[in-house]
C-alpha cells in the first residue's frame, strides 16, 4: 500500500473518531472537558506509519490534544470511548478523561496537565531507557522555560527522541504573533539541536524521517485546528483543511477509505452509547 494511502486510512479513523466526539460534546453525551484534533490528523498518522516502517515502537508523550496521537498508534477505540464516557471501562478506568489518556501496551503515557511537563519527562524517560522516545508539545507548551532546559539535556546527551511541536497557532485563542517574537526552530538550533520548519503534509513528514531517532530531532510542524479549544464547536474563520485536501489529491480510494471508517466508527460509538 502508498505511504500516502496508508497514512490517509489512520487520518480517516482519527477524523471520523473526533467528529463523533464533537457531536457528542455538543449533544452532552460527554460531560467532561474533551479537546479534538479536527485538523491536525496527519501528524500522528503520519509519524506512526513511518515509525512503523522502521519497525520501532517508541515511547509516547503527548499533552492534552492526544486522540489521535492514541488511535494513530493503534489505541483501542472501544477504551477510548468509554474513557470519554467517564467509566470504569475505559483506558484508564474513567479517572483521565480526553486529556491525560495513556496506555502501556502502545507506550503511551498520560499527560499530567502542566502544560510542557511532558518535555522534561519524556526526555528523562528516555535518557533512562535510551529507547527511541517521541515527545508531542503544542506551539504554546514549547515556550514554558522547563521544555528548553530538557532540549538542552536531550542535546547534550545525544538521546534518541523526537520533539513533534503541533504549531496550530494557538493558545487556546491567543495568536502566536501577540505570545512571541521567535520561533522554535532557532531556539532548538542554538541547543544545536537538528530543527525545521514544516506543513503537515505526509511527504514532507517523511522527507525528515530519515533523521529520526539519530540523534535529537525538532520538527515544527504547522497545522490547523479546525475546532474551538475544547473540541465542540468549528472555529468561525475558516481554514485549510490539510484531511481535504489529501482527500482530493488521492481521489476516489481517499472517499471509498473514509466511508468505510466513517460507517465503522458510528457504529463502534452507536453500540457504546446502547450501553449506557
Ligand atoms: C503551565 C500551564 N499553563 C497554562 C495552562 C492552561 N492551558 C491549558 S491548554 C493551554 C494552551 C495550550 O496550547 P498548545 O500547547 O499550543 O496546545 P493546543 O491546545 O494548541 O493543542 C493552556 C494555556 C496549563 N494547563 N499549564
Ligand atoms: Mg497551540
Amino acid at each position: 500500500m502508498s505511504y500516502r494511502i496508508e497514512v490517509f486510512k489512520k487520518a480517516s479513523l482519527c477524523r471520523n473518531f473526533e467528529l463523533l466526539t464533537s457531536k457528542y460534546i455538543t449533544s452532552g453525551d460527554i460531560y467532561i472537558p474533551t479537546y479534538t484534533s479536527i485538523g491536525q490528523e496527519f501528524i500522528s498518522s503520519s509519524i506512526s506509519v513511518l515509525c512503523k516502517t522502521k519497525k520501532i515502537k517508541p515511547l509516547l508523550f503527548g499533552q492534552h490534544r492526544c486522540h489521535s496521537i492514541y488511535l494513530s498508534f493503534e489505541g483501542k477505540i472501544e477504551l477510548l470511548i468509554d474513557e470519554l464516557l467517564g467509566r470504569s471501562s475505559g483506558i484508564n478506568h474513567g479517572f483521565s478523561g480526553s486529556a491525560s489518556i495513556g496506555n502501556k501496551s502502545i507506550n503511551m503515557y498520560g499527560h499530567d496537565g502542566l502544560m510542557g511537563s511532558n518535555g522534561p519527562i519524556g526526555v528523562g524517560a528516555c535518557y533512562a531507557s535510551k529507547k527511541p522516545t517521541i515527545i508531542f508539545l503544542g506551539d504554546a507548551a514549547v515556550e514554558e522555560d522547563y521544555v528548553l532546559g530538557a532540549m538542552g539535556w536531550a542535546s547534550k546527551k545525544n538521546l534518541p527522541l523526537i520533539f513533534i511541536i503541533e504549531d496550530n497557532n494557538f493558545s487556546i485563542s491567543t495568536e502566536k504573533l501577540v505570545r512571541r517574537n521567535w520561533e522554535i526552530k532557532d531556539v532548538a538550533r542554538s541547543f544545536k539541536i537538528r530543527s525545521y520548519d514544516i506543513n503537515d503534509c505526509p511527504i514532507e513528514i517523511k522527507l525528515k524521517s530519515k533523521y529520526f531517532f539519530q540523534e535529537p530531532l525538532l520538527l515544527n510542524i504547522f497545522t490547523n485546528r479546525i475546532n474551538e479549544h475544547r473540541g465542540g464547536n468549528k472555529l468561525k474563520n475558516e481554514k485549510k483543511d490539510r484531511y481535504l485536501v489529501e482527500k482530493n489529491k488521492i481521489g476516489m480510494t481517499a472517499d471509498k477509505i473514509d466511508y468505510t471508517f466513517k460507517k465503522m466508527i458510528e457504529k463502534i460509538w452507536l453500540k457504546r452509547l446502547e450501553k449506557q
